[in-house]
C-alpha cells in the first residue's frame, strides 16, 4: 500500500499522482491519499486525479477524522495497511519532493525483502537535490551525523518523502505516542534501530520548487535536539514516553472516495 500524506498541497498532488505510471500502477496493489483536513482542495483535486490516472491499482482518498499531523497520519496509515492485511507501507509525500520512481528498480528487484525500513535518503552517494538551499543541506547533514552517534549506525536521512517499511514489524502499536508531528520521523527511525529492526538507505532525487515548508526551522531544530538528548540517555524508556503535545485514543480516516483497479468509471 502506498500512502501518500497531503496537507494543502493541491498543484503539488496532482503531479504526484502522475509519477504513477503504468509499470509503478502494476507494482503497488493500493494507493491511499491521506488529506490531514487541508482547508484548501487538496482532496477534491487528488480523488479527481486519482479518479482519472490510476485506472490499475486500487484507489482510495481519506480526510482524518481530526488533524492529526503529519506523524499521526503515518499512524492512521500504518493501522489501515495493517488491518486490512498489507505487507508493506510506501510512504511519499504529496507535495511532490520525491518520486516513487527511485523506488522502481528496488521493487522490481525486491530490494526491501530483508529489510524491516528500507529508506529514501537525501544525502548519500547517488542521491540527487535540486533547489534544496545549502543551508538546509548543511544542517541536514550535522543531523544525520549526531543521530548516527547513538545508533552506532551511519544514518543518511532522518526522514525523506519516499520510506518503506515491512508491516509485520509493526503491528504493535508502540508508536503511538511519537509525536503526531513533523518530528515524528526522528523518533520512528530511532525507535527501529532501538527494536533492533534492520535498516537500510537507498538514494533518492529531491527538488524544491512551489513546495511551501510547513517546517519552523529553528522551532524544529531545537525540538529535534531535545528528542536526541532523551533519546540519548533515556533510550527505551524516553521512548515510551508521551511525546504529543494533543494525545488521540485512534487514527482514523473518513474514505471519501475508492476504486478498484480497472473498474473506473469516466
Ligand atoms: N506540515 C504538515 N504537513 C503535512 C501534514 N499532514 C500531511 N502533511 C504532508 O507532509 C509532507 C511533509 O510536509 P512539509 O511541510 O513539506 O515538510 P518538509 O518537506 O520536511 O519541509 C507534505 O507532503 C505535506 O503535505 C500536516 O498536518 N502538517
Ligand atoms: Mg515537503
Amino acid at each position: 500500500m502506498v500512502f501518500i500524506p497531503c496537507y494543502r498541497c493541491a498543484p503539488q498532488v496532482v503531479r504526484v499522482l502522475e509519477q504513477f505510471d503504468a509499470e509503478m500502477q502494476a507494482l503497488v496493489d493500493t494507493v491511499v491519499v491521506v488529506d490531514n483536513r487541508s482547508p484548501d482542495d487538496t482532496l477534491d483535486v487528488a480523488i479527481e486525479k486519482g479518479r482519472q490516472v490510476l485506472r490499475q491499482c486500487n484507489y482510495i482518498a481519506w480526510r482524518n477524522v481530526d488533524n492529526y499531523g503529519l506523524g499521526g497520519s503515518h499512524k492512521a496509515a500504518f493501522r489501515y495497511a495493517i488491518e486490512n492485511g498489507f505487507d508493506h507501507l510506501i510512504v511519499l509525500h504529496g507535495d511532490d519532493q520525491a518520486d516513487i520512481r527511485d523506488l522502481r528498480e528496488g521493487l522490481k528487484a525486491k530490494a526491501y525483502e530483508n529489510v524491516d525500513c528500507y529508506m529514501g535518503a537525501r544525502f548519500m552517494p547517488g542521491s540527487q537535490l535540486k533547489g534544496y538551499s545549502w543551508f538546509r543541506t548543511f544542517g541536514n547533514h550535522v543531523y544525520n551525523l549526531l543521530f548516527s552517534v547513538p545508533v552506532l549506525k551511519r544514518v543518511y536521512d532522518l526522514g525523506s518523502g519516499l520510506n518503506m517499511y515491512k508491516l509485520e514489524q509493526f503491528e504493535e502499536f508502540y508508536y503511538k505516542n511519537f509525536p503526531d508531528d513533523l518530528t515524528f520521523n526522528y523518533m520512528m527511525l530511532m525507535g527501529s534501530y532501538n527494536r533492533k529492526q534492520s535498516v537500510k538507505f537507498f538514494p533518492i532525487t529531491w527538488r524544491e520548487e512551489d513546495q511551501v515548508s510547513n517546517v519552523r526551522l529553528f522551532r524544529q531544530a531545537t525540538r529535534v535536539l531535545s528528542l536526541l538528548a532523551g533519546y540519548f540517555f533515556g533510550r527505551a524508556r524516553f521512548l515510551q514516553t508521551e511525546m504529543r503535545a494533543k494525545p488521540f485514543d485512534d487514527y482514523r480516516g473518513d474514505i471519501q472516495y475508492q476504486h478498484e483497479a480497472s473498474k473506473v468509471e469516466v
